[in-house]
């Protein structure tokens, strides 16, 4: 079957400021001899993705090795990042890679982190226009203010697409990809990308959908009832969010 990994992301790859992010972000992940990096990341399915799309990159770029890399997801109740000054100290990465996550609103966040490391950003959620983007060691990048017409594009495209510039993409990740976009209601923006998944998984995301949908709805149904989902019985809030985010996975992984 012939496959197309080059142009993928059209939409995204053939703007006018992609070239120009995609050398910042290219120089911003150069490391250093032995430089290590902490990927932050938003813990839903883009941000996850993301994160995997850095690292693929930084593994092609920088030959890193696996001791060099460390990554953590950043939650919702978490969205203040009062305590990333504290986390970069404890962990002492040399840079320091957001993707998926509105740290930008938080200035003194970023000016205390970027004393101790270099810090790069891929955003798509909407900036504040209030918002101060902080100078020297930090590298901040969102289609939204790029395109200068609020383009959105989702973190799992942009890293993607950076990681497949460099040719560390296979046909393998698309699936991965097809999620991370999947979850930010993005597919439909990458015909292209579309396309070669058709190829690759037929009616995959159609099938995967309709199967969670099932257990969707009848959790919701539950819940509206005032009754307990079978599995995570008393479990309500923060509590009910992980124990919901472990039984979709284990879905999934059914599924798959
Ligand atoms: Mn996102």
């Amino acid at each position: 079957m012939d496959f197309d990994l080059k142009n993928l992301l059209v939409p995204l790859t053939s703007s006018s400021w992609w070239e120009k992010a995609y050398g910042a972000y290219a120089r911003g992940l150069n490391l250093n001899n032995n430089e290590s990096v902490m990927v932050l990341y938003n813990a839903d399915v883009d941000g996850f993705a993301a994160s995997f799309f850095v690292y693929r990159y930084l593994l092609a770029s920088n030959k890193i090795q696996t001791n060099q890399f460390q990554s953590r997801p950043v939650w919702n109740y978490e969205y203040d990042f009062q305590w990333i000054p504290q986390f970069v100290e404890q962990t002492k990465p040399d840079l320091v890679v957001c993707v998926d996550i509105p740290i930008i609103q938080e200035p003194n966040v970023l000016n205390a982190v970027q004393k101790k490391c270099r810090i790069v950003i891929y955003d798509h959620h909407v900036v504040p226009p209030n918002a101060e983007i902080p100078p020297d060691k930090t590298l901040f990048l969102n289609s939204r203010t790029l395109s200068g017409s609020n383009e959105d594009h989702p973190a799992s495209a942009f890293s993607a697409a950076a990681a497949n510039q460099i040719g560390s993409l296979s046909i393998r990740d698309l699936p991965i990809l097809a999620t991370g976009l999947r979850g930010d209601w993005a597919l439909k923006k990458y015909p292209e990308f579309a396309e070669q998944l058709e190829k690759l998984l037929p009616g995959f995301i159609t099938a995967c959908n309709q199967y969670l949908y099932f257990w969707n709805e009848a959790n919701f149904i539950n819940l509206d009832e005032g009754t307990d989902i079978p599995g995570l019985v008393g479990l309500r809030g923060k509590n009910l969010d992980y124990g919901l985010v472990a039984s979709e996975q284990n879905h999934v992984q059914g599924f798959t």
